[in-house]
């Protein structure tokens, strides 16, 4: 597992973040690929780990297809809104269908944490509000940063109490993204 060393230290004026992604429209895992590649291939943000691929029941509306998620962790120079706006212009430019709130989708990047940040803003709200509840993401994101503090309790701890019924790994491999 490709878990990030706690004692590996942020360069000045970078932070690191996780990000959130899923699909469960056309090829998930290609679209989120090339979302992570895209984010890579920049000067002012990188990747240092991707957690392995799941398949998840649909949270929120049940009626559609399974989603495939993971959780990437990124060091980035870019603030919250900065970042937010990335991965929302990377979704456009991979024509995200969203047809409703919770429906289904190609593609969705969410900024989960940045730094041990809160952020509210218009269109932001970091910690994602919801992401202590949903298996889906504590699942991935235990891959890659167990001992991460979000709201107060460890990620391990949140998914310990997290419903993660019917959640499987589809790959075991976490160089998944990679060409
Ligand atoms: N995203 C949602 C709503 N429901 N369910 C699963 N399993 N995975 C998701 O990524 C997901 C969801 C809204 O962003
Ligand atoms: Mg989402
Ligand atoms: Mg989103």
């Amino acid at each position: 597992m490709n878990t990030v060393p706690e004692q590996a230290v942020v360069q000045e004026g970078w932070e690191r973040a996780t990000l959130g992604l899923g699909g469960n429209i056309g090829d998930p895992r290609a679209a989120m690929a090339a979302a992570l590649q895209a984010l890579d291939g920049r000067e002012d943000c990188r990747v240092i780990a991707v957690s392995r691929l799941y398949r998840t029941p649909p949270w929120g509306k049940i009626d559609q297809a399974d989603f495939v998620n993971s959780c990437a962790m990124v060091e980035t120079r870019l603030s919250p809104k900065e970042l937010l706006d990335l991965c929302l212009s990377i979704e456009r430019g991979m024509k995200r269908v969203r047809l409703e709130r919770w429906g289904p989708r190609t593609i969705d990047i969410d900024v989960l944490t940045y730094g041990a940040f809160q952020v509210h803003e218009e269109g932001l709200d970091v910690p994602h509000p919801r992401m202590v509840e949903r298996g889906f993401v504590l699942m991935p994101l235990a891959d890659i940063a167990p001992d991460l503090v979000v709201l107060g309790k460890t990620v391990s701890a949140w998914l310990s109490q997290a419903d993660t019924a019917g959640i499987e790994v589809s790959d075991d491999a976490t160089d998944w993204w990679r060409a």
